[in-house]
């Protein structure tokens, strides 16, 4: 009697253990899961380049830009500041545009176009490079049919 008991506590204390370790391995993916796709959308970081450059003429331009979330944001933003003579590029992830300014003594409009394009994303002029696309994490392969540049001056379209 006693015997039996014990063993089949032992047994019950074992697939406690392991179940716990089931929940726990779950829950780290779970986090990394998470953190991978949204950690990068809380960190805004401002750019204060043009406050230095004054003196340079700036260009200020704006258009549409395809994509999802923060991490896009990021790629976006690093791709237009990548082109030699962009001062500040901001992706609004709602909008779906982006607001560039630029010297245009060294760079043109379609130079960012271009870079932006070559990141993976579609841009109003230029579509994006399937490659890079094809290895931007999945939260981030937006839907290429999405309506670009929602700033609100495209929705007569729908009529
Ligand atoms: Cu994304």
């Amino acid at each position: 009697m006693n015997f039996s008991k014990k063993n089949h506590e032992h047994k019950n204390k074992n697939v406690i253990d392991v179940s716990k370790k089931v929940i726990l391995s779950v829950a780290v993916i779970a986090t990394l899961g998470v953190t991978s796709c949204n950690s990068q959308t809380k960190k805004e970081t401002k750019t204060t380049k043009t406050e230095t450059s004054k003196d340079m003429a700036m260009t200020d331009l704006s258009f549409g830009v395809r994509g999802n979330c923060g991490m896009c944001k990021n790629t976006i933003e690093k791709a237009a500041n990548g082109v030699e003579g962009v001062a500040s590029a901001n992706w609004d992830v709602d909008k779906k545009k982006i607001d560039v300014s630029f010297d245009d003594t060294k760079t043109d409009a379609m130079a960012i176009h271009k870079a932006i394009a070559a990141s993976g994303y579609d841009t109003e002029k230029v579509a994006g490079s399937e490659d890079a696309y094809k290895n931007l994490p999945g939260c981030c392969q937006y839907d290429h049919e999405m309506k670009i540049d929602q700033s609100g001056k495209m929705k007569s379209d729908n009529h």
